[in-house]
């Protein structure tokens, strides 16, 4: 029985020992086999998804064995299966982490009253809408990615991209599992849509705006990794706290997956960042492009760039939306049961940035309509900490520069500041000022055609790029130079 049926049966058949299935053509640990018609809708959609893949995953590499990780269980370590696949012949699968036993509504309206199994009639529209946006970024990100493996600086980088490809692969399979299982007609409907939107797509563009702008070479690649996914974190941390059970268990499943992203991310930056130290030493200059390195001045506005787009990502400071998220119970706050207060949030102020007379300013609305900005500052936090590592390495080349996260008013199209001219310092400046200078700030032409000169490809096992230093340790206890790609 579908539980888009209106009986609101609990889903039969949950298998809770929670094993993988892989005797299965969709790996799952939700028992599909029990429920013919969800499987054979999915078993539909599959061939979709691999024509998407091959159409526009990534380009090359696909008959390549590449060293994956594939989830095996659910169990922590469930992860640790690695072994050389082609990416078409991955195993993209449904998991959930297993059902928390009696688990009640954290927060909102109903909270204390038992999860939902399935979708109550007056949540539908919202939920759907929540999935669909999560869902829309999952393939999104995958096709803006999809020219890297070409310019990659090794085979352990291009073994990095792949497998943060794959797994967004199987992001996308896990919302298109929760559109077919618990949305009839319309969610599938809305899962074929999201193989027909494209990014960059004048005329189906994804939904979000990040979504949206090329990744065109590997400082953008891990400047995407470090702060677009980990928009991902936040907004799949809030989802995992929602009423409805199985989005909460499918998206705390995800999260596991994201911290390896975030790492590919932070890690690249910081080995780019060492790098350029290096070069800056032996060369005694800040003037390290002649000399095949990317310069401070570069990655600074790359960082200025990615942030301030994943900004954008959290919506508008006052949210009537996310408000109405949460009184419903649908989307929390970041580790909402760690929060101590009523966890309904409707007597309480908090201050929201605001633009005021033409400049950056701070109102107070009720806490309940402020959530997108909470999250955006946890986001802000988190932010920080990488950037400060970054600075680690530069002062232990003894380099005074320093890198830094821009005024969160600067270049934002979304939000109380969209529209605003905004300098990385927090000033607000006209129009003209901001035309002449923001080439200063953001990413030009000629930055990105320099970062596209240097991105020769290294296909060498051991072997590096100029412009970047090699990691610190390879995959799964492996050497650097560890055959993580096999080429054809
Ligand atoms: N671009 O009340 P507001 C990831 C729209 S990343 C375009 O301020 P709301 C990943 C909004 O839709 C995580 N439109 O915002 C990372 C609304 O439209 P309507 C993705 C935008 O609705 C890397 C209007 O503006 N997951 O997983 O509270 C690689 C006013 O909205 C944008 C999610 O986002 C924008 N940036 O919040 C791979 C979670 N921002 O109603 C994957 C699900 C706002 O006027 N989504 N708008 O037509 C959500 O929770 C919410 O939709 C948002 C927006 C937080 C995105
Ligand atoms: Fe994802
Ligand atoms: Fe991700």
């Amino acid at each position: 029985m579908a539980p888009d049926s209106g009986l609101g049966l609990i889903r039969k058949g949950f298998d809770m020992s929670m094993a993988v299935d892989y005797g299965q053509r969709i790996p799952n640990n939700v028992s599909l086999h029990s429920d013919r018609r969800l499987q054979r809708a999915l078993e539909s959609w599959q061939p979709r998804f691999l024509d998407w893949w091959r159409e526009l995953g990534p380009d090359g590499f696909q008959e390549s064995d590449v060293y994956l990780r594939t989830a095996v269980s659910i169990e922590p370590g469930g992860w640790a299966n690695f072994a050389h696949v082609k990416m078409p012949e991955y195993r993209w699968g449904i998991f959930l982490t297993g059902p928390e036993k009696d688990r009640q509504i954290g927060f909102g309206e109903e909270k204390g009253l038992p999860v939902w199994n399935q979708v109550p009639g007056q949540h539908r529209a919202d939920l759907r809408r929540l999935i669909v946006t999560q869902g829309d970024t999952e393939p999104a990100s995958v096709e803006q990615q999809r020219l890297l493996g070409r310019m990659a600086p090794s085979l352990y980088d291009l073994r990095n991209l792949f497998q943060v490809n794959v797994e967004e692969g199987r992001h996308l399979w896990a919302m298109v599992y929760l559109l077919h299982a618990y949305f009839g007609r319309d969610g599938r409907d809305e899962a074929d849509l999201i193989l027909e939107r494209h990014a960059g797509d004048p005329d189906r563009p994804r939904i979000l705006g990040a979504f949206n702008e090329l990744t065109p070479d590997w400082l953008a690649f891990y400047m995407f990794t470090y702060f677009t996914d980990r928009d991902g974190k936040y907004q799949l941390a809030s989802l995992a706290e929602s009423a409805f059970d199985p989005l909460a268990r499918t998206c705390q499943f995800m999260l596991t997956e994201e911290a390896h992203h975030m790492f590919v991310g932070e890690s690249g930056v910081k080995r780019i960042v060492q790098r350029s130290a290096e070069l800056m030493r032996e060369q005694d200059s800040n003037e390290i492009r002649a000399f095949g390195g990317i310069d401070l001045a570069t990655i600074q506005r790359y960082i200025n760039f990615h942030y301030s787009v994943s900004l954008d990502l959290f919506g508008g400071e006052r949210s009537s939306n996310a408000a109405a998220y949460y009184s419903a119970g649908l989307k929390g706050r970041y580790n909402e049961a760690k929060i101590n207060d009523d966890h309904v949030l409707t007597k309480t102020l908090q201050p929201v940035p605001e633009w005021r007379d033409g400049k950056p300013s701070t109102t107070e609305v009720p806490e309940i309509n402020a959530l997108n900005e909470r999250l955006r500052q946890d986001f802000v936090r988190d932010c920080e900490r990488g950037v400060a590592r970054w600075n680690n390495v530069l002062e232990g080349h003894d380099i005074s520069a320093r890198l830094y996260l821009p005024h969160i008013a600067f270049n934002r199209r979304i939000g109380t500041f969209a529209g605003g001219y905004v300098t990385p310092e927090g000033s607000s400046i006209d129009e003209r000022d901001w035309t002449e200078q923001s080439r200063n700030w953001l990413p030009t032409d000629e930055d990105k055609a320099f970062v596209a000169s240097i991105m020769d490809p290294v296909t060498e096992r051991g072997k590096i790029a100029n412009w970047i230093a090699p990691p610190a340790r390879g995959i799964d206890s492996r050497s650097f130079d560890y055959e993580y790609v096999r080429l054809v």
